[in-house]
């Protein structure tokens, strides 16, 4: 039973992961529940530590007394909008925590068989490039754009000078089960959901035109292990579909699976809001992973799972 920390475990992604790994592993979370939530965790035994992980000294100790194998490093202030109103507090989560964990794991020379830092396409910026590759040039426009790609590097940049068995993702739209729509800043999906469910009126910035490549939470799942446990390369893999839908596709799909009208109300675009988006995931595919939800698939099983609770 391999030993297993998940930082944001109570969160999105995270809590997704634990349901997937907990079987067969001995999960420890650490979440400050700023956007996760326990009810994500309630029914999986896993040990888990309401703390920040900026708390240095508590993640210190937590590592000195766990032999940890993996480390998937999802903690993050998630929203973008957040990083620009506070940069400096966003950064210390975003980034420092990142580099705080690394040189601990060098300095104490940890045995950890992989650390796994979660990184995002919104790395890749407003540029043309298109589809998005790993080797497509970055444009971090965002102090959380700047912080996951420092971050990144970082994280690789450990596994080159040091020998660290470090690696990264970036997520593209991910979408799925116990995904937070709390925030205006939440993924879309998950705003739709709840504005269905409860014959609310959803905002769509734009004319819907705007594309995305979403991707179903239980395929990024796959997709961490994958990275985690069948490569050795310090690297950064796009996680993502590879696909690319309007939204406004979307919500028609969405509206057919659930038998419901969203009522749509639209407003001008946000500033920002990229026009374009998909993922090239040939190096994905290249460690042997395909992506098992169709979209339709993914949006049935969300709307299934948003029926039970
Ligand atoms: C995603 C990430 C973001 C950052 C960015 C980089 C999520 C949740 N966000 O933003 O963190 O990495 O990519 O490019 O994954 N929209 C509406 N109404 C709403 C909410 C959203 O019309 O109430 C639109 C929004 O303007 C955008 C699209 O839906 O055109 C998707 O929005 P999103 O926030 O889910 O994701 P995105 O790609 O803007």
């Amino acid at each position: 039973m391999a030993k297993v920390l998940i930082t944001g475990g109570a969160g999105f992604i995270g809590s997704n992961l634990a349901h997937a790994l907990v079987d067969e592993n001995d999960i420890t979370i650490v979440d400050n529940l700023s956007m996760g939530k326990k009810e994500n965790i309630a029914d999986i035994d896993v040990h888990f530590c309401e703390h920040d992980v900026c708390d240095t000294k508590f993640m210190h100790q937590l590592l000195s007394e766990n032999n940890f194998d993996y480390i998937y490093y999802l903690a993050a202030v998630s929203s973008v909008a957040d990083s620009v109103a506070r940069p400096l507090e966003t950064h210390r989560v975003n980034q420092e925590s990142v580099i705080d964990i690394l040189e601990y794991i060098r300095l104490k020379k940890l045995p950890i068989k992989r650390f796994l830092f979660t990184s995002s396409a919104a790395v890749y910026g407003n540029l043309p490039d298109f589809p998005k590759k790993e080797t497509s040039h970055v444009q971090p426009l965002t102090p959380y754009a700047v912080d996951k790609y420092a971050s990144e590097r970082f994280t690789i940049d450990y596994g080159r000078l040091y020998g660290l068995p470090t690696v990264a993702v970036r997520f593209f739209n991910v979408y799925g089960p116990r995904q937070n729509p709390d925030s205006p800043y939440s993924g879309v999906l998950s705003i739709i959901t709840k504005c269905m469910k409860n014959n609310q009126i959803f905002t769509l910035y734009g004319d819907g035109s705007q594309t995305r490549d979403f991707v179903y939470v239980g395929d990024v799942v796959r997709a961490l292990i994958k990275v985690a446990t069948d490569t050795n390369e310090p690297t950064v893999y796009n996680v993502a579909d590879g696909g690319e839908t309007p939204l406004i596709d979307v919500i028609h799909s969405y509206e057919d699976i659930s038998g419901k009208r969203l009522k749509i109300e639209f407003k001008e675009t946000r500033n920002g809001d990229i026009t374009k988006s998909k993922a090239d995931i040939s190096k994905l595919r290249g460690i042997g992973f395909k992506p098992k939800w169709t979209l339709r698939e993914g949006l049935k099983q969300y709307w299934a799972y948003n029926l039970t609770i």
